[in-house]
């Protein structure tokens, strides 16, 4: 397990030249990936910001090697990518699926619970931007309440899918939710699913200045907001097992997560927001920490 950035490997395998937007947290994530995997792996990637980084044919960014594929599919192409490897003994490459929000919460999401329930072993990432990003930023079942998208423009009216808990509901062995504002715990979390056989989901909170209308320069800031003001919640859930990471975990104390409106205020998203919209915002907040707590102290899902 890695304890600092400094005992990173120094390869690169997201190279100089990618399409993503400037200030993404996906372009991060996806260093991180590599940081904590290297290239013996194959990834798996939908129609998403993701499958526009690496560049227009015969050039990539990406120095690993890519399955790009339908946006529905991801779950079930690992599938047959693992079922390849497995026929022909293979057994030192990891399979990641990595996709975004809409191609895992709504439109993947039924190939990846089929995955999930044949055991697949794989790790599955979700890099949540919160929105449809690649085709101009419409709602996801992943966008939070009250935020702008082009077809929300008077903010969502509904609340964001919890779908760490749909994934803990298939009874994998490891489910884990990340930022790369932290990137220590993402890339132990990878480096601890590695190991482990079945299903694997890592689910990332990615902040996105473009969709998130706030200034390239506050990416880092803005995740740590979102985990300090309690909206994103850093946990894992081992064999049913659920545990709090460093800093959620000491945030348990409810006086020590600083109010949500210090995150919402600073995205231009959330600029139709009223003040009781904030305050409900907050008291979802609260409630799901006070279930968060018990399953800590209960331990088990
Ligand atoms: C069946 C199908 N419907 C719609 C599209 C168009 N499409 C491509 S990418 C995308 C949005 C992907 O959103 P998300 O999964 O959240 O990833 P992001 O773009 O935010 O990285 C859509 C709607 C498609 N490629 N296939
Ligand atoms: S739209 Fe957002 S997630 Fe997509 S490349 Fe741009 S900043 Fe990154
Ligand atoms: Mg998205």
């Amino acid at each position: 397990m890695a304890g600092s950035i400094k005992e990173l490997s120094k390869e690169e395998y997201l190279l100089k030249g990618h399409g993503a937007c400037a200030g993404c947290s996906l372009a991060i994530s996806l260093r991180l990936l590599f940081k904590a995997l290297g290239n013996k792996i194959v990834m798996v990637v939908p129609a998403c910001c993701t499958s526009v980084i690496p560049g227009p044919y015969p050039y990539t960014s990406l120095a690993v090697p890519v399955q790009n594929m339908l946006f529905e599919a991801t779950g079930a192409t690992a599938s047959g990518v693992v079922a390849a490897f497995h026929r022909r003994g293979i057994k030192d490459v990891t399979v990641v699926g990595w996709a975004g929000d809409g191609g895992t919460v709504d439109i993947g999401i039924q190939a990846l619970s089929g995955a999930a329930e044949r055991g697949t072993d794989f790790i599955y990432i979700c890099y949540d931007n919160e929105a449809y990003g690649n085709t101009g930023m419409q709602r996801s079942g992943a966008t939070p309440y009250g935020a702008w998208t082009t077809t929300t423009p008077t903010g969502k009216k509904e609340r964001k899918k919890d779908t760490p808990f749909i994934m803990a509901a298939h009874r994998i062995p490891y489910i884990a939710t990340a930022c790369s504002s932290y990137p220590i715990d993402f890339i132990n979390k990878l480096r601890k699913a590695k190991e482990i056989e079945g299903t694997k989901y890592i689910h990332i909170l990615a902040p996105c200045p473009t969709g998130w209308r706030y200034d390239t320069s506050k990416t880092v800031e803005i995740g740590r907001l979102a985990v300090q003001t309690g909206m994103w919640v850093l946990f894992e859930i081992e064999n049913g097992k659920f545990k709090f990471n460093p800093p959620s975990n000491r945030l348990i104390d409810k006086a020590k997560r600083r109010p949500v409106k210090e995150y919402l205020t600073l995205q231009g998203r959330f600029r139709n927001l009223t003040e009781d919209d904030i305050e409900r915002i907050q008291k979802w907040v609260d409630e799901d920490w006070e279930r968060y707590c018990k399953l800590a102290s209960n331990q088990y899902v």
